[in-house]
């Protein structure tokens, strides 16, 4: 570890910066270096899973089968899930993580530099894997990102064994992340950096590394079982064999319902920093803060059925699920509530950091009451695998997981950069996605509601307005993203210069550093008081 926690003394004035050329980068055990890398592979996921979006919604646009087959349109809804969820959304976030954790906790780096390296770059290779199976013969997986047997084991195409090691690695990487992220957390605070003085940001992300660390097991157990009865003779989840198809669902489930949580509690962390930022006050009520995340995170753990209610539960497992999962709009009103208490009587500017952050809180406690809707049992039966879900869902993960990732990119581009990006066009980034998304969303719910059914590529006529409305919100959303590169890539070429501390409320560490931070920061810790 000598290599990154510098010891030598600094008479000399002896400052490495990084290596030249194409091996810094593959080499590199710099946090930052490692967190650009997650974030820019992270954005081209979320355009190449957004590009997929872009065929469903085309080929929704009218009635009928017009631009794709429907065994094409099953693997684009399929591999634009699991792009989003896994190349997307997580890596998203464990980029930000390796940039601002050892920033907002003065350290000098990530605990273990070396494996973060290995962490990165097992997801390029996992990725290209999955891609590939575009181009194979029987094509890509067809099943949904749930994958669910036996469509995904009896009745999958011959790539699912391709699918199933991308899993495996994709889940490794996690697992190595995680550790990083916790014994970052744990050992390398600057002196006096208690836990009740860590920024959210960094709690959210502590809770989040353990359920990683809890339930990537799961999702490569469950892979694995299905690898078992594809290639090896077992049944797990073969009926014929004595095995059952809803022991998938319970196993996938319980990995999948934290997993919603970890890529939403990261945002919370961060839109708890942006909030009281922009609202020059202090968050309200931090103790409470740290103790709702705590709750969401264990409660997450025992609602994984709340997905399953349709697949003929006694009805006392029914009630459970029901109302556990109830319960955790108790811990999220406290968030939302003191989201809102921070801004009441606060001194609130609206720059795109602000705008995407208040945004987020009207949008996912949307998503959040939907969310409320599908877990009466009684009533999901109606909604169930409706367009209902997927309005749901992506109101929870756009506004919610994205728009939080959009918030924390214009909140520390200046630090990253050391330039301020363009303001007028961070404004027209957020105003473009803020309506093209929810144009793209709402009419779902309707659409759920009145019983069109979700992976299909082709529906009833009178689902023809509102989804041609969907297509349009969402053409306008996807093309608002190609902005956002055109601002990140001015920010980085120029602009104004932007201070330390950019954002007169803003609080933490990271502002004490120059803009951009230099390449190795906080090689002597610093004093909190
Ligand atoms: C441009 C923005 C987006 C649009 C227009 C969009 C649109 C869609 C559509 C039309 C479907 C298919 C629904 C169906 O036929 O059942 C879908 C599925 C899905 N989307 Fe998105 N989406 C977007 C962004 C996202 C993001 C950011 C995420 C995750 C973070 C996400 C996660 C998912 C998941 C998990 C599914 C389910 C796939 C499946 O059914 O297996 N989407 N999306
Ligand atoms: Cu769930």
């Amino acid at each position: 570890m000598s290599a990154v926690i510098d010891t030598h003394d600094h008479e000399h004035d002896h400052h490495h910066g990084p290596a030249k050329g194409f091996s810094r980068w593959l080499f590199t055990t710099n946090h930052k270096d490692i967190g650009t890398m997650y974030l820019i592979f992270s954005f081209t996921m979320f355009l190449l899973g957004g590009a997929m979006a872009m065929v469903i919604r085309s080929e929704l646009f009218q009635p009928g089968l017009q631009i794709v087959e429907p065994e094409f349109f099953n693997q684009m809804t399929t591999m634009h899930g699991l792009i989003m969820v896994f190349g997307a959304v997580m890596p998203a976030f464990v980029g930000l993580a390796n940039w601002m954790i050892p920033l907002m906790i003065g350290a000098p780096d990530m605990a273990l530099p070396r494996m973060n390296n290995w962490s990165f770059w097992i997801l390029p290779a996992a990725f290209a894997m999955l891609v590939s199976t575009l181009f194979m013969s029987g094509g890509a997986p067809n099943f949904g990102w749930t994958f669910y047997a036996p469509l995904s084991t009896t009745y999958g195409p011959p790539s699912t064994t391709f699918f199933i090691f991308a899993v495996h690695m994709m889940g490794i990487s996690s697992i190595m992340g995680a550790i990083n992220v916790i014994a970052t957390i744990l050992n390398l605070r600057a002196p006096g950096m208690t836990f009740m003085k860590m920024p959210l940001f960094v709690w959210t992300w502590l809770i989040t590394a353990f359920l990683l660390i809890a339930v990537m097991p799961v999702l490569a157990g469950v892979v694995t079982m299905m690898l078992m009865d594809i290639h090896f003779g077992t049944s797990f989840f073969n009926a014929g064999g004595g095995g059952d198809p809803v022991l998938f669902q319970h196993v996938f489930w319980f990995f999948g319902h934290p997993e919603v949580y970890i890529m939403i509690l990261p945002a919370f962390g961060a839109v708890s920093e942006i909030i009281p930022a922009f609202s020059r006050k202090r968050l309200f009520g931090y103790a409470s803060m740290v103790y709702a995340v705590g709750a969401i995170a264990l409660l997450s753990f025992v609602v994984w059925a709340h997905h399953m209610f349709t697949v003929g539960m006694p009805v006392a497992g029914q009630l459970f699920f029901m109302y556990c999962t109830m319960l955790i709009a108790v811990p999220t009103g406290v968030k939302v509530f003191n989201w809102v208490a921070t801004m009441f009587r606060g001194a609130l500017s609206f720059e795109a950091p602000m705008l995407f952050a208040v945004a987020f809180v009207i949008l996912f406690t949307i998503g959040g009451f939907s969310g409320l809707m599908l877990a009466i049992a009684p009533a999901d039966f109606q909604y169930h695998d409706t367009y209902f879900v997927v309005a749901h869902f992506h109101y929870v993960l756009v506004p919610g997981a994205i728009f939080g990732i959009f918030a924390s990119a214009y909140y520390w581009l200046p630090k990253w950069t050391g330039h301020m990006y363009d303001e007028t066009l961070g404004k027209t980034h957020f105003w473009m996605s803020f309506i093209g998304m929810n144009l793209a969303f709402f009419p779902m719910h309707f659409l759920g509601l009145a019983g069109m059914p979700r992976r299909i590529p082709d529906y009833a006529l009178q689902f023809a307005d509102f989804n041609m409305i969907s297509s349009i919100g969402a053409f306008m959303f996807g093309a608002t993203q190609l902005l956002f590169v055109y601002i990140v890539i001015k920010c980085v070429r120029g602009g104004e210069k932007a201070a330390a501390k950019p954002w007169d409320g803003a609080e933490g560490l990271e502002w004490t550093i120059p803009s951009p931070a230099p390449y190795h920061t906080f090689a002597t810790p610093p004093e909190v008081k």
